[in-house]
């Protein structure tokens, strides 16, 4: 059989559970997850290689309308999975009311076979998923329709079957042990700030952003410094919190997941540091991994 491989994005608005799918089909944790919408900020590959093929995702941010610079660049990283798609997963929410007409636009005139995911449905009635279904072949017409659990893994075989079937005759593009473009670094800082998100709210989380600077494996431990970027003194005070005690919380579980993903103890130590509107600052997003 002659070999496989492509690039499959997976879009959709924020916080319909694209990561979620993504770790699924990939099998490890890769991106983060919370219940916040504008998790994820980079465009994630993660690869699922078997012998006769290879299916290279690109986990991405949820589309919005970009307000500031770091959203754009956020929208640059959608735009690019999308020009580089051999399939195209459109994943939205069972209970989504969707009305926007760029996306779908967009998805009608790409020539890459379209799958509408329509997920979440252990939240939902069969005759929910029905009235669903039906209401995405009529709006779009695509290739293919998935109802799918991203959380539960229900469906997602029958999607990876699907994926493949897709795939056009190619060698590989990447070494087939390799499970994606990103580095232990990059996972790390995700990891904080995936704690990050779930601990605090309102503007905080979208306006911090982490950085490992140190990163040095001995023998018995690895050790780690990040420093944790905010936009405005308050912001640097709530992070910390009172004593120090909500900075702690997140080192202590950002360290527990940390151990966990390189499988080695953990030193963790972090700084939080004001930079004024970064996320509006060309310079300091290049400097973050942020395209122009
Ligand atoms: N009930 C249910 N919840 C899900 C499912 N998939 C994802 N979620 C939840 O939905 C929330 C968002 O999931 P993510 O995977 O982070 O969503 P996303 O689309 O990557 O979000 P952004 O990165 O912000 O665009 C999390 O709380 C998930 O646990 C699912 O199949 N069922
Ligand atoms: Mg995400």
């Amino acid at each position: 059989m002659a070999h496989k491989a492509g690039f499959v994005s997976i879009i959709g608005k924020p916080n319909v559970g694209k990561s979620t799918l993504m770790n699924a089909l990939v099998g490890e944790k890769m991106s983060i997850i919370t219940p916040k919408a504008q998790t994820t900020r980079h465009r994630i590959l993660g690869i699922v290689n078997d012998e006769d093929h290879q299916i290279i995702f690109s986990d991405t941010p949820g589309i919005i309308k970009a307000k500031y610079s770091l959203q754009e660049s956020m929208m640059n990283f959608v735009q690019g999975s999308l020009i580089d798609a051999d399939a195209v997963l459109f994943m939205t929410d069972i209970h989504e009311k969707y009305d926007e007409n760029d996306v779908l636009e967009q998805l009608r005139k790409t020539s890459a076979p379209v799958a509408v995911l329509i997920n979440k449905i252990d939240k939902s009635s069969e005759e929910e998923v029905k009235e669903k279904i039906q209401f995405w072949q009529e709006k779009l017409n695509p290739d293919s329709i998935f109802a799918v659990s991203a959380l539960l893994g229900h469906n997602v075989m029958p999607l990876l079957d699907y994926i493949k079937e897709k795939l056009p005759v190619h060698p590989p593009y990447y070494e087939k042990d390799e499970l994606t473009d990103k580095s232990l670094r990059f996972f790390v800082s995700e990891i904080i700030r995936e704690k990050i998100f779930k601990l605090y709210d309102k503007e905080v989380p979208y306006s911090t952003e982490v950085v490992v600077t140190s990163y040095k494996e001995e023998p018995r431990i690895t050790r780690i410094a990040a420093e944790i970027y905010v936009e405005r003194d308050s912001q640097k005070n709530i992070i910390i919190g009172k004593g120090g005690a909500m900075l702690k919380k997140v080192g202590t579980y950002a360290r527990q997941d940390i151990e966990e993903f390189i499988g080695r103890k953990v030193f963790l130590e972090m700084f939080v540091k004001v930079i004024p509107d970064w996320r509006t600052k060309k310079n300091l997003l290049k400097r973050f991994g942020y395209e122009n």
